[in-house]
C-alpha cells in the first residue's frame, strides 16, 4: 500500500467509525469515548442516577415487558436503526453525533464565514450552556409527563410508539449531558445532575419551560403533545443544528432523525382519532358533528373537543418560542450560537444588521403588525415557521373530515389566544383573535379549552387494549405498521 493509499484507507476507516456506533463501552457512542477516559468516567458516574431517574419517573410498569424498539446503530441516514425486542431498562442509550462536515464554517452572525468552533469559545460559554441546559431539561420532562399513559394505551402498537418516544427522549437527555460533561467542566457536571433532580410539575423544583410542567392526562393529549410540542423541538433543534459550536450542531442533526418519528406518532394519532369519529358519526347517521352528546354516546371523541385540545396544546407550544422581541435571541444569533430555521438555505447576508421583520404586537389595545429589527425578532420568525409547519396537519385532518362529508374544520387558534409568554400574555383573546375582557373569558373559556367535563369524558374512554391487533373504540388502526410489520403484530410482549 502506498502512503497515499494508506492515508485514504485510514480516512475511510475513520468515516466508518463515525458512522457506526461503538458498543464495546458501557455507553454506546460514535465519539471515541474509549479514548476519552475523563468524559467516559463522568458519564459512567452519571449513569446510575439516570437509571434511578428512569425507574422513578420513566414509564410506570412495563419495565419487564419486551418492546419492539428501534435502536440507533449508525448515523448513516440511509440506515441507522435496528428493530428488536428490548426491555426498556436494557435499552442502549448512546451518544451519537452526525458526522463532522469538513471545513464547516459558522453560517450566520458576527462570525459568519469563520471556521466552526470545536471547543466552546470563552466569551459564549454562559449562553451556550444555558441553551444546552434548557434543551436537555425538556427531554426528561416529557418522559415524566407521559409516565402513566402506558396503563391506558389504546393498542399494543400505540404502547410501543409511546415507549419508543420515551426511550429516545431519554437518549436526547444523554446527548445534552455529553455536551455538558465534555465541554463545560465542573459546572457542566453540576448541570447534568440538576437535569435529573428537577421534576415536571413539581412545586419546588419544576422543569424550566412552561409546557413541560403541564399534565399529559390522556392519549389525545399525548398525540397533541407529539404533534405540537415535539414540533417546537424540531424547530429549536433545527436552529441549534446551525450553531457555530460544531459538537452541538452535530448532536442536534442526529436528534432530528429520531424526532421525525415522534411527530409522525402525533400526526397519525390525531388522524386516526378524527377518522374513527367521522366513521362512527357516519355509520350512526349523525348529520351535525356539533351534537356533542350524540357523538359521545358512540364512544368516540367529538370534533369540538378535539379542537379544544388542539387550542390548548398549540397555545402552550407557542409559548415555548419565548418573547416575540428578544435580546437573548439577538445575542445568540450575533454570537453564532443559534441560527434560523434552515439558515443555510436562506438567501440573505446572514448577519441581519439592517433587516427588519414584521411582528404582531399589542398597540393601543389592538393586535398590530409592526416592523422590528430582524435580529430581535428571531423568536417571532421561528414561531412563524413553526405555525406554517403546524398548518400541514390541519390540511390532512380536514381532508378526512371533508371526505366523510362533514362541514366542520379544525383550525389553529390566533396567536393571541391563551398565551402566558410574550406580547399577549396580559390580554384575553378568542381563538379568532378578538380581544375580550376577563368576564367574557371566564364565561366562555370552556367553549375554547377542555373543561373538566371534557377531561372526564376522555378519561372514561381510556381503557387499555392489550390484545394483539385490537384497537380501542375511539381510534382507527394505523394504515401501516412499524418496520413494515402488520397491525396485528405483537409490538409489546407484556410482562408484569
Ligand atoms: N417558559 O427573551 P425571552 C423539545 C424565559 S422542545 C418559561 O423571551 P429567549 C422537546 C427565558 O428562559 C425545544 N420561561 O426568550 C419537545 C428567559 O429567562 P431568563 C426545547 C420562558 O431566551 C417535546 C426569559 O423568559 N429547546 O426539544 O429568546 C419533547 C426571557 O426570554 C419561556 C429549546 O427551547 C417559557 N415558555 O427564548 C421533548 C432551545 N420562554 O434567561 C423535547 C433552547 C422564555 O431571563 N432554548 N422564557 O431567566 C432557547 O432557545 C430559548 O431559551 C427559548 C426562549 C426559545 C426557550
Amino acid at each position: 500500500m502506498t502512503a497515499e493509499q494508506d492515508a485514504s484507507h485510514n480516512e475511510q476507516e475513520h468515516a466508518v467509525n463515525i458512522m457506526n456506533v461503538d458498543y464495546s463501552t458501557k455507553i454506546p457512542n460514535n465519539v471515541n469515548l474509549s479514548e476519552d477516559r475523563q468524559v467516559l468516567k463522568a458519564l459512567e458516574g452519571w449513569h446510575p442516577g439516570y437509571i434511578d431517574w428512569w425507574n422513578d419517573m420513566g414509564p410506570d410498569g412495563f419495565q419487564q415487558s419486551l418492546v419492539y424498539l428501534r435502536t440507533a446503530y449508525s448515523v448513516d441516514p440511509r440506515g441507522w436503526a435496528k428493530f428488536d425486542y428490548v426491555k426498556m431498562p436494557d435499552y442502549r442509550w448512546g451518544i451519537l453525533l452526525a458526522p463532522q462536515e469538513e471545513n464547516r464554517v459558522i453560517p450566520f452572525g458576527e462570525n459568519f464565514g469563520q471556521p466552526a468552533w470545536q471547543e466552546v469559545p470563552g466569551e459564549h460559554r454562559a449562553t451556550l450552556r444555558r441553551l444546552i441546559v434548557i434543551q436537555g431539561d425538556t427531554e426528561p420532562a416529557s418522559v415524566e409527563q407521559q409516565r402513566y399513559l402506558g396503563k391506558t394505551a389504546p393498542s399494543l402498537y400505540d404502547l410501543r410508539n409511546l415507549f419508543q418516544v420515551n426511550v429516545e427522549e431519554g437518549r436526547h437527555l444523554w446527548a445534552m449531558v455529553y455536551l455538558l460533561q465534555k465541554y463545560f467542566g465542573r459546572d457542566g457536571r453540576e448541570e447534568a445532575d440538576e437535569l435529573l433532580r428537577r421534576r415536571s410539575g413539581d412545586a419546588d423544583s419544576p422543569r424550566m419551560l412552561g409546557a413541560f410542567n403541564e399534565a399529559t392526562p390522556d392519549w389525545l393529549s399525548f398525540f397533541m403533545f407529539t404533534y405540537f410540542t415535539d414540533r417546537d423541538g424540531k424547530m429549536q433543534l433545527h436552529s441549534l443544528a446551525q450553531s457555530g459550536f460544531d459538537p452541538l450542531s452535530r448532536t442536534c442533526r442526529f436528534m432530528l432523525t429520531e424526532e421525525a418519528h415522534h411527530m409522525f406518532v402525533g400526526e397519525t394519532g390525531i388522524s386516526r382519532v378524527v377518522q374513527r369519529t367521522c366513521e362512527a358519526m357516519k355509520a350512526a347517521g349523525i348529520g351535525d358533528p356539533n351534537d356533542v352528546a350524540k357523538v359521545r354516546a358512540l364512544g368516540v371523541i367529538d370534533l369540538p373537543t378535539i379542537q379544544k385540545k388542539l387550542n390548548l396544546h398549540y397555545s402552550l407550544s407557542l409559548d415555548l418560542f419565548g418573547s416575540e422581541v428578544s435580546t437573548n435571541a439577538a445575542n445568540a444569533f450575533n454570537a453564532g450560537i443559534k441560527g434560523r430555521y434552515k439558515e443555510t438555505a436562506i438567501d440573505d447576508d446572514h448577519r441581519l444588521q439592517n433587516a427588519t421583520y414584521p411582528v404582531l404586537k399589542l398597540i393601543d389595545g389592538k393586535i398590530t403588525k409592526v416592523n422590528e429589527p430582524a435580529l430581535t425578532a428571531l423568536n417571532m420568525r421561528l414561531r412563524d415557521d413553526y405555525t406554517q409547519d403546524c398548518a400541514k396537519g390541519m390540511l390532512r385532518w380536514n381532508k378526512i373530515i371533508a371526505l366523510a362529508g362533514y362541514d366542520i374544520r379544525l383550525e389553529l387558534p390566533n396567536v393571541a389566544f391563551h398565551r402566558q409568554i410574550g406580547e399577549f400574555r396580559d390580554v384575553r383573546a378568542t381563538p379568532d383573535g378578538v380581544l375580550i375582557d376577563d368576564a367574557t373569558w371566564n364565561k366562555r373559556r370552556n367553549e375554547w379549552l377542555p373543561s373538566s367535563d371534557d377531561g372526564d369524558f376522555i378519561a372514561s374512554l381510556m381503557t387499555p387494549v392489550t390484545e394483539t391487533g385490537v384497537y380501542a373504540s375511539w381510534i382507527s388502526p394505523p394504515k401501516v405498521g412499524i418496520d413494515n410489520k402488520p397491525g396485528d403484530f405483537e409490538y409489546v410482549k407484556i410482562e408484569t
